[in-house]
């Protein structure tokens, strides 16, 4: 909760060199958008590790990444096979590292600064990663639809409007006009986003809370696994963050989000939001 912030330990900031995070920036209110750049974000603010966040064009990641020797994307390729630069990356002068990937990036986290609170191990990669895996196929596909259009509106510049339009009416199968012309399509949208939330918890939160309960523990919270934030609370507080976003914090359809499945991602969303703050 908020008013903990200042008595939370772990945003503290431990370390005196300053990272930096690569994001692009977007014509939304609050500029950022992607959801894999706020998943590194809430990790680094939980972690309390000191960092500012540097914002490309969209159109320049490459060619910023490039001048400042950040390597390509190990696990990305672009159509044609050749390397291809994403955000979010980051940059470490404490190690002199420059890496990309947000799972990299959690990962090499972990790794250097033992002493923060750990998100990841080994044994827990598999799963955290099915799980993110779940949210894509339940949620982030159907979410997608409900807000494509903003997403592509909102793009900055000329160039980038095109490569989002291009993008967004790939998924929506019709042109953003033809999209807004009938308000069924954000309607069954909504009804599709609502359905797949209600598979994803069905198939993941309310198994668990029978777990949970088999062993006398009536709350979970305040994260998914219990008192500590780990990789899949970034994952899911990603995503969040992303949907409030392109809704709205004050918009019908966040606020629907928000109370569905009894309020169960209101009430998870209210503990990690803190952790999207962005540091410019
Ligand atoms: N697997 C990557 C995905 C990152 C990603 O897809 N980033 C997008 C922005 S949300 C990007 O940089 N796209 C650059 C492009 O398409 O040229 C991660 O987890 O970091």
């Amino acid at each position: 909760m908020v008013s903990n912030l200042t008595t939370n330990h772990h945003l503290a900031t431990k370390m005196s060199s300053t990272l930096t995070l690569y994001d692009f920036e977007h014509g939304l209110p609050g500029k950022t958008i992607s959801p894999w750049v706020a998943k590194a974000r809430i990790v680094l603010n939980y972690k309390g590790l000191k960092h500012r966040t540097h914002f490309f064009r969209f159109l320049e990641i490459e060619k910023g990444s490039i001048e400042l020797g950040i390597p390509a994307n190990e696990f990305e390729r672009k159509a044609d096979g050749s390397p291809k630069w994403t955000i979010p990356s980051l940059q470490d002068p404490t190690t002199k590292a420059s890496l990309s990937d947000s799972l990299r990036i959690i990962d090499y986290l972990d790794r250097t600064y033992p002493e923060t609170p750990q998100m990841l191990t080994p044994e827990t990669v598999a799963a955290a990663l099915a799980f993110e895996a779940a949210i894509r196929d339940h949620v982030t596909k159907h979410a997608f639809k409900a807000v494509g259009v903003k997403a592509a509106e909102a793009a900055l510049g000329d160039g980038e409007k095109i490569r989002f339009r291009t993008f967004v009416e790939g998924f929506l199968g019709m042109t953003l006009e033809q999209w807004k012309s009938d308000p069924k399509n954000g309607e069954e949208a909504m009804k599709a986003l609502k359905e797949g939330f209600d598979t994803f918890e069905g198939l993941i939160f309310k198994k668990a809370d029978l777990v949970a309960e088999a062993r006398g523990l009536k709350q979970q919270g305040p994260f998914i696994g219990g008192e500590k934030l780990t990789y899949v609370d970034a994952a899911l507080g990603a995503v969040f963050r992303w949907m409030e976003n392109l809704f709205g914090e004050d918009s019908a359809e966040w606020k629907q989000v928000m109370e569905w499945n009894n309020g169960r991602w209101g009430r998870l969303y209210k503990n990690i939001k803190p952790y999207t703050v962005v540091h410019e």
